[in-house]
């Protein structure tokens, strides 16, 4: 049926194109033999010149009369005659037509009425007689002192008109031959084509085996079916994502297994307050604040090293304490490191080494191989940790962030059937940057332990698999964008991170406009200040020293808001025992002093600088207080106060600053995003913000808060897991396939 249809459109179009060419060969043979039948007239004229000239006169009419009979003993001169000046007949042949006797043939050669002979024009025209088409051609004729008179000779164009259905007839039959050829062609090149594709399809779907032609294709075919079911999937578990939804995700792909998950930081740090108590703190770690909420709603086990000085005393004999207090939805496990560990591992290796070499904000990486040594030990322990606290052989791990870089390999040693998934916080950088560490082979096939390796941005994940193209020995498959290594295949995807939706802190915070008066009080403004609001870990990647620059920036170029505007920087202290963090905490405080001084008053403090840790209900109702949020970090993976600043208000107000190096940037593009390096940028956004009308700040307000609800933690959570169950039920398939596969081998021998 196809292929009638397809030979139907053939064929109307071959014909379609007959008849365009057709009437194209017609005008052209009419023109050629038009032009033909007039050099004819001109060389039977030019042939009988000499008789015609010397019969030219009434006396010799009847010789006349005879020269041009002889003239049309050419077949295709129908008559001829002989016109003199006066436009009188002086000869013609017998049957000479009526409608081009003399009388009628002077105005057509005749410039004017009563123009002299001598400027008579050579004139010729095709007419249609009821007979047929005929060429009709008037000439004037001299003796070469006078002119004589007019020859006017007549020629039958039937002729042409029978060669031209002559040429027709061939044309289409030659356009009909061509036709049916060419359908014939199509068709068995079509045929035989589609069979081999249909063959190479099913050889594929038989196999799996995808043949060359096929990849690109594939590809893009993997992804949509992948990002489709995962949609599907989610979908199916119902609209948007939060704890429950997460729930019923692992209960519906993992069948509510426990997730195991080793980091760094622990949720929750018992510490002794000064008067004695323990308190419990949060810590400010982007990392805790993402994967707390969803700790919260898998349950499991997190492993983090023990570091607050009420942690042993709060937790039992094994480090196991059940969290979040008051909650108990999850286990804490404390793993206790000695000072030199802690010093070489921590501080050394994955801040003073890994921090800085995967950050580009110019502070020099500091490899020593103690610090090393340690890192490898503090991994292995964490690892051995792992294997003690899972209650199967294959265990859902989740290993966050570079502190753990080996650990991957380490826990794949031990438990050889877990899947076991790596997030890397930071960026990665580019291969010849990564190949200045001294150990980036170790690193790089520690992480490789990993069945899964994800990064928050496509471009991280690309700069990862060029490293270990450059420098391990193994193959790339960049239609999966995986890692082969030694028939393990380790997959790297974007994952990027957010914060949960709706925060649980705002659930018992205070409205926007209480807390904008509390703060206000609290810093003893006037009602009516502009402020400013800047919230991190004093780090040197978080651009604080730029960003009070593009403040001072802000106040020498637009007096207005001197005195009226002030920025306070939340600035919890960090890494304290290294020295370029204690060189930062330094030139914090000397900026924000000089700035002081430059532009404050007695009254007016341009820069609030609170430099100490706050917990989380102080951040937010800071945010809450906030005409605009600067976020100006120099690089950053994601940053998760842009997302908790525009999660805190409600009200829709406030302005995000945000710099393009963030992974952020990419997500919240209605932020006014700035190179923070550029003080003129930043302190222009800066002033935008400050002036930006109510209206304008409640559509940004409101298209960010839309994307960050629907892009929460639980979503990528939710997307991570059910790729590792994805890739469990595969592995399980490939491993039952293996063993029944040695089963028949060994039965065969
Ligand atoms: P961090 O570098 O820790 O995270 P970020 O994502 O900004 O950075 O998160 C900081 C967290 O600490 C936020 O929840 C914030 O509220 C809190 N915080 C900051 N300053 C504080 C203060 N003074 N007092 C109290 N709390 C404070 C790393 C990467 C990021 C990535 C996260 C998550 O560097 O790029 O977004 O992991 O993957």
């Amino acid at each position: 049926m196809r292929a009638i249809r397809f030979l139907l459109a053939l064929v109307l179009g071959l014909g379609l194109l007959t008849w365009g060419a057709s009437v194209l060969v017609h005008r052209t043979t009419n023109a050629w033999f038009e032009r033909d039948v007039s050099l004819r007239a001109q060389l039977a004229m030019a042939t009988a010149r000499e008789t015609l000239v010397s019969r030219w006169s009434r006396d010799k009419r009847v010789a006349l009369r005879a020269a041009l009979v002889a003239l049309t003993h050419d077949e295709r001169i129908l008559g001829a005659a002989a016109c003199a000046p006066d436009l009188t007949l002086l000869a013609a042949t017998p049957d000479f037509p009526e409608p081009f006797r003399c009388e009628k043939l002077g105005p057509v050669v005749q410039s004017a009425p009563e123009a002299a002979p001598d400027s008579w024009s050579p004139w010729e025209s095709v007419e249609r007689l009821p007979g047929g088409t005929v060429h009709v051609s008037a000439i004037p004729m001299s003796d070469g002192e006078r002119l004589l008179g007019l020859l006017v000779l007549v020629h039958d164009m039937s002729f042409v008109e029978r060669r031209d259905a002559l040429a027709r007839r061939f044309l289409l039959l030659a356009f009909g031959f061509l036709s049916v050829a060419a359908s014939a062609v199509t068709l068995v090149a079509a045929r035989l084509s589609w069979r081999s594709w249909s063959n190479e399809l099913r050889r594929f779907l038989r196999t799996g085996k995808e043949p060359p032609e096929f990849r690109p294709l594939m590809r893009d075919v993997r992804e949509l079916v992948e990002r489709i079911v995962t949609e599907r999937e989610s979908e199916g578990e119902g609209g948007a994502w939060t704890p429950q939804r997460l729930k019923l995700t692992l209960n519906h792909h993992l069948h509510g297994e426990r997730v195991v998950i080793v980091a760094n930081r622990e949720p929750y740090v018992h510490s002794h307050a000064k008067d004695g108590r323990v308190e419990v703190l949060h810590p400010a770690s982007g990392l805790v604040t993402a994967l707390e909420p969803v700790m919260r709603a898998c349950s499991g086990t997190w492993i983090a090293h023990g570091s607050g000085s009420a942690d042993r005393e709060t937790a039992d004999r094994r480090g196991h304490i059940k969290v979040p207090p008051g909650e108990e939805s999850y286990t804490l496990r404390r793993v206790w490191l000695s000072r030199e560990e802690e010093q070489g591992y921590y501080y050394g290796f994955a801040n003073e080494g890994l921090w800085p070499l995967c950050h580009i904000a110019h502070a020099r990486p500091v490899f020593r191989s103690e610090d090393f040594r340690h890192y490898q030990t503090v991994n292995e322990r964490f690892a051995e940790t792992v294997a003690s606290e899972v209650d199967s052989d294959d265990p859902i791990v989740l290993v966050q962030d570079y502190h753990f870089a080996l650990a991957p390999r380490l826990i794949r040693e031990r438990l050889p059937r877990a899947t076991v998934i790596m997030f890397w916080h930071i960026p990665w950088p580019n291969s010849e940057l990564f190949g200045i560490c001294p150990w980036s082979t170790e690193i790089l096939n520690g992480m490789l332990g990993a069945s899964i390796l994800g990064f928050h941005t496509q471009f991280h994940c690309n700069n990862f698999l060029d490293s270990a193209d450059r420098l391990l020995e193994n193959r790339i498959d960049r239609e999966q964008n995986a890692i082969v290594q030694q028939g393990r295949s380790t997959l790297v995807r974007p994952y990027p991170i957010s914060i949960e939706w709706p925060v649980g802190w705002l659930a018992t915070a205070a409205p926007p406009p209480e807390c904008r008066a509390s703060v206000l009080a609290e810093l003893g403004l006037a009602p009516d200040a502009l402020v400013g609001v800047g919230v991190d870990r004093l780090d040197y990647t978080k651009g604080v020293e730029e960003r009070l620059l593009a403040v001072e920036r802000l106040l020498d170029r637009f007096p207005a808001f001197r005195g009226r505007f002030s920025f306070v920087q939340l600035a919890a202290p960090s890494r304290t025992v290294i020295e370029r963090y204690q060189q930062l905490n330094q030139a914090v405080e000397s900026l924000a002093a000089r700035i002081n001084e430059r532009h404050g008053t007695r009254d007016y403090k341009p820069v609030v600088l609170l430099r100490r840790h706050h917990e989380p209900p102080t951040v937010f109702r800071y945010y809450r207080a906030a005409d605009v949020c600067y976020v100006s970090s120099l690089h950053d993976g994601m940053n998760l106060v842009a997302k908790e600043f525009v999660a805190a208000r409600e009200d829709e107000r406030g302005v995000l600053v945000l710099s393009q190096f963030t992974g952020a940037a990419r997500e919240l593009t209605e932020a006014l995003v700035v190179n923070p390096y550029d003080l003129e940028d930043a302190s222009s956004a800066l002033a935008t913000a400050l002036t930006m009308s109510a209206d304008e700040q409640r559509v940004r307000m409101r298209s960010m808060r839309t994307f960050v609800s629907e892009f929460n933690v639980y979503r990528w959570a939710g997307r991570m897991l059910v790729d590792a169950a994805r890739l469990r039920r595969r592995e399980r398939l490939t491993g039952r396939l293996t063993d029944h596969l040695g089963a028949a081998v060994e039965s065969i021998g």
